[in-house]
C-alpha cells in the first residue's frame, strides 16, 4: 500500500511486511544504494567547485587526490555494495568486466548481482545540467555460494527482480521498482532523508514531448526519419515539442511525468546505437513498463532481448505507450 509523505525506509519496511517469507536481502541492497547515493549526490552538488577545489588528477586545498565524478561514482556504488557484502557480483559500465564479491570468509550466499551505470550523462557536469545513477538487480542464476559467472549478468531485461534510477536535478530523487509499480522519492538534503513524494508513478498513455538528438538526422534510418516529421506536422494534435537534455535519466524522467518519447536509435555511423543494454536500457525500460509505458528497439521490446555480452548496445525507443507505437510502426514501414 501507498501512503504519502512516508520515508523511503519506512516505505521499505511496510512493503516487506507483505512478503512475510522473503529474507529481506533485497530491500537491504536497496537501503545499500540510498546511502551511495546521497554520498554521490553531496559530491555531485559541488561539482561548481571543480575550479576551486582543483580539476581530476590533481590535488586539492586539503591536499586530496580529485577524482572525475563518473570515477568517483562508480567507487562509491562499488564500494558500499563490497563493504556490506549484500551481493555476490557487480557489473558496471565503468569497468571492463564483471566483479566477482566473494565475501571475508569466501562464503558469499548471497543470492543478487547488481548491474549500473554509476553516473549516466556525465558530459553534463560541466555546464550544472542533471545527470543520473541507473541501476538493475538479478537474482543469479549459478549455484549460490559458487563464485559468479557472466551468466548471471547476461539474463534478459524481463529477469530483473528490481530497477531504479537517482536523478540529481533541481532536487535529487530516488525511483525505483521491483515489479510491483514505481514510486519516486525526493531527497530533503537538510535531513538525509528519502520521501515518498511520487506515488505509483504512471506514464501518460500519450503525450506531445519528443527527445531525440536532431543532430544525427542525416545518420537515422529512414523510419525514424519519418517519425521525427510526424511529431512536426501540423495536424492534429501535432506538431509536439522537442525536448533533448542528452541526459537520458531527465529526459525519460520528464517524460515519464509529462508524457512524452526518448528515441536513441542506430544510425548509419552504430548500428546498435549507442546505449548499453545492461546498464541503460534494460533498468529503464522494466521502470517504464512498471509504470505503464513501452520500451523497445524499434521493433521487439527491449526486455525480451538476450544479451550476448555486457557491454552490448541497443536502439532505444521508450515512454508514452501509444507514441512508441507510432514509431514502431515507421519503423516497421520505412526501415
Ligand atoms: P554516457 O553513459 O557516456 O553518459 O552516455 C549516455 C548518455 C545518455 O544519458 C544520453 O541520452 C546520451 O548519452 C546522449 O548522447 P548524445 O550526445 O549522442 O545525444
Ligand atoms: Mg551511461
Amino acid at each position: 500500500m501507498v501512503k504519502k509523505n512516508q520515508t523511503l525506509g519506512e516505505f521499505i519496511i511496510e512493503n516487506q511486511a507483505a512478503f512475510p517469507y522473503s529474507s529481506g536481502e533485497l530491500s537491504r541492497l536497496i537501503r545499500s544504494i540510498r546511502l551511495a547515493a546521497k554520498v554521490v549526490n553531496h559530491e555531485v552538488n559541488k561539482a561548481g567547485l571543480v575550479d576551486i577545489l582543483g580539476l581530476h588528477g590533481e590535488t586539492n586545498v586539503q591536499g586530496e587526490d580529485q577524482q572525475k565524478l563518473d570515477v568517483y561514482a562508480n567507487e562509491k556504488f562499488i564500494q558500499t555494495l563490497i563493504n556490506r557484502e549484500i551481493v555476490c557480483g557487480i557489473a558496471s559500465e565503468e569497468n571492463d568486466d564483471f566483479i566477482t564479491i566473494s565475501g571475508k570468509n569466501n562464503d558469499n550466499k548471497n543470492k543478487y548481482v547488481v548491474l549500473m551505470d554509476p553516473l549516466d550523462g556525465s558530459s553534463n557536469i560541466d555546464v550544472n545540467v542533471s545527470v543520473g545513477t541507473i541501476f538493475s538487480i538479478y537474482r543469479r542464476v549459478t549455484p549460490i555460494g559458487t563464485p559468479v559467472t557472466a551468466e548471471d549478468f547476461l539474463q534478459p531485461g524481463n529477469k530483473q527482480v528490481a530497477a531504479g534510477y537517482i536523478i540529481y536535478g533541481t532536487s535529487t530523487m530516488l525511483v525505483y521498482t521491483t515489479g510491483c509499480g514505481v514510486n519516486g522519492f525526493t531527497l530533503n538534503p537538510a535531513l538525509g532523508s528519502w520521501y515518498l513524494s511520487h506515488p505509483d508513478m504512471k506514464f501518460p498513455e500519450s503525450g506531445k514531448i519528443y527527445s531525440i538528438n536532431e543532430g544525427n538526422y542525416v545518420h537515422f534510418p529512414e523510419g525514424v526519419k519519418k517519425y521525427i516529421k510526424y511529431c512536426q506536422e501540423e495536424q492534429e494534435d501535432r506538431p509536439y515539442t522537442s525536448r533533448y537534455i542528452g541526459s537520458m535519466v531527465s529526459d525519460i524522467h520528464r517524460n515519464m511525468i509529462k508524457g512524452g518519447i526518448f528515441i536513441y536509435p542506430k544510425s548509419s555511423k552504430a548500428n546498435n546505437g549507442k546505449l548499453r543494454l545492461l546498464y541503460e536500457c534494460n533498468p529503464m525500460a522494466f521502470i517504464v513498463e512498471q509504470a505503464g509505458g513501452k520500451a523497445s528497439n524499434g521493433y521487439q521490446r527491449i526486455l525480451d532481448i538476450q544479451p550476448k555480452k555486457l557491454h552490448e548496445r541497443a536502439p532505444f525507443f521508450c515512454g508514452s505507450k501509444k507514441m512508441v507505437e507510432k514509431a514502431e510502426a515507421f519503423m516497421e514501414e520505412f526501415s
